[in-house]
């Protein structure tokens, strides 16, 4: 069997290796995942909820596990991986309220009786990327469980570990053989295969916009429902009323966390010209004060980029742009990047325009409130954004106004389990979590009983 090299991004070493599962084996795990739905959809709803509770509770049992393995296998610093691994857990016991509410309606209609049913589609293909592995893994799978669907999910090659170890616990917790299944290997071949094997009713990507585009095109032959969460080049607006201090103190989180690669980092900074010197200086030291560090250093709050050919890509954004100012990184093996904060001489520079995926903000002044939505609205993306004031019109107005699928007004947050996310424009399509992704696991069937 092909296997793939696990590697430490903070050092650059191997440390194991996972199957690569080629495309028989991946048949065989959906036509499994297939045989496996109707006794899954046919479990009663509260059984189905206690499964999914218990599952949470094992995760629970195992947080400091989970996190510890994605230190080592994406760099994510500690803090941040406890809280991915809790977040599965959150997001389990949130869906494991599903089953018994997934209620349809009654419809008065003329001559007999109409109910709707929401119908599970059947096997799921989840296809998670590399910069969050669980958080993306759950976001998908336990909606899509509750729902009554079957899943089979494929991490990212680069970061396989933490899924490959919640499909363990999903069986130690209960979850019948088959109903919940990990398939590593290539996007070429495994997420692909989920593309065009006609068992697989839907598909979950999150990853770049290239790639959605092709599973888009691809899924449109068996007109296979699809949710795409792809890139984003989110703006955080600063207006000359807003808190300075505060929002000087929290730009740097908001697009360094997890060294940038995140689809939800605030990578382009639009300063109000009257505030715009001041507010420079006061976010210089913000950025110079991140502690980029050894990722299970309880301190660090940044660690490595996820490869060395990542790094090379992001570098090509900083060489021969203007560097108003950078932080420390760590020097030697792994793949280290320093903060970095590029004035940007206009909305056509390429470090403005394109998703860098690393810890790089762009800044550029605006002139006005139309002006900034303007140059906010300039891109091809849509998937978050902050907007900084302390006038509730001009939050309203805003808010109302940029295009983005989640906005935040005086803070960075993106994701609440409990509300919807995803992106505009080509940010994606649908939505995670929350109510609406719970539906989105479903087809509604109308049901009329004559009198
Ligand atoms: P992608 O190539 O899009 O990979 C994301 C996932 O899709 C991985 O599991 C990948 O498998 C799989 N995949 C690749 N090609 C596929 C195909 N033809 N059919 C089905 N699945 C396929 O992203 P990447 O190469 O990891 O990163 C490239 C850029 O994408 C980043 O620099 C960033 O700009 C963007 N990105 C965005 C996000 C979010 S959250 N929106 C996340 C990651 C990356 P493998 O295991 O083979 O890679």
């Amino acid at each position: 069997m092909t296997t793939t090299d696990v590697i430490n991004p903070a050092t650059g070493a191997v440390f194991t290796t996972v199957p690569s599962l080629d495309l028989a084996a991946t048949d065989a795990a959906i036509d499994r995942a297939h045989k496996a739905f109707p006794a899954w959809r046919a479990v009663a709803p509260g059984d189905r909820a206690r499964l999914l509770r218990r599952f949470a509770a094992v995760v629970d049992q195992h947080l400091g596990e989970l996190a510890e393995l994605e230190v080592r296998n994406a760099g994510h610093t500690i803090g941040n991986a406890r809280w991915e691994a809790g977040n599965v857990r959150d997001v389990l016991d949130y869906y494991a309220g599903a089953p018994e509410r997934l209620s349809g309606r009654q419809i008065p209609v003329a001559g007999g009786l109409d109910v709707t049913f929401h119908e599970p589609l059947g096997v799921v293909g989840i296809i998670v990327p590399w910069n969050f592995p669980m958080p993306i893994a759950g976001w998908g799978f336990a909606p899509a469980l509750a729902a009554g669907n079957t899943v089979v999910l494929k991490p990212a090659e680069l970061t396989p570990l933490t899924a490959i170890r919640l499909g363990e616990l999903a069986l130690e917790a209960g979850l019948p053989d088959d109903v919940f299944q990990i398939v590593p290997g290539k996007g070429s071949i495994v997420g692909q295969r989920f593309v065009t094997h006609p068992a697989v009713r839907k598909v979950c990507f999150t990853g770049s916009t290239e790639v959605g585009k092709s599973i888009m095109a691809g899924a449109a032959d068996q007109v296979k429902r699809v949710t795409l969460e792809l890139g984003g080049k989110s703006a955080n607006i600063v207006f000359a009323d807003a808190d300075l201090e505060k929002a000087a103190a929290s730009a740097p989180a908001s697009v360094f966390d997890n060294a940038g690669q995140d689809c939800c980092a605030r990578s382009r900074l639009l300063v109000q010209e009257s505030v715009y010197d001041k507010f420079l200086s006061l976010l210089e030291p913000a950025v110079k004060a991140f502690r980029v560090e050894e990722p299970s250093n309880a301190t660090a709050e940044m660690g490595p980029l996820i490869s060395s050919g990542h790094r090379e890509s992001v570098a090509t954004y900083v060489e021969g742009s203007d560097v108003a100012f950078a932080g420390q990184a760590p020097s030697g093996d792994g793949w280290w990047f320093p903060p970095t904060v590029l004035l940007a001489h206009s909305a056509d520079d390429r470090h403005w325009r394109e998703e860098v995926f690393g810890p790089v903000l762009s800044v550029l002044p605006f002139k006005d409130e139309a002006d900034a939505v303007r140059l906010a609205n300039d891109t091809e993306y849509g998937l978050s954004g902050s907007l900084w004031t302390r006038d509730l019109g001009r939050a309203l107005r805003v808010s109302r106004a940029v295009e983005t699928g989640a906005l935040s007004v005086n803070s960075h947050s993106s994701v609440r389990y409990w509300t919807p996310f995803g992106g505009m424009k080509q940010s994606g399509l649908g939505r995670e979590l929350g109510p609406d992704a719970l539906l989105s696991f479903t087809d509604v069937k109308n049901v009329f009983l004559a009198m």
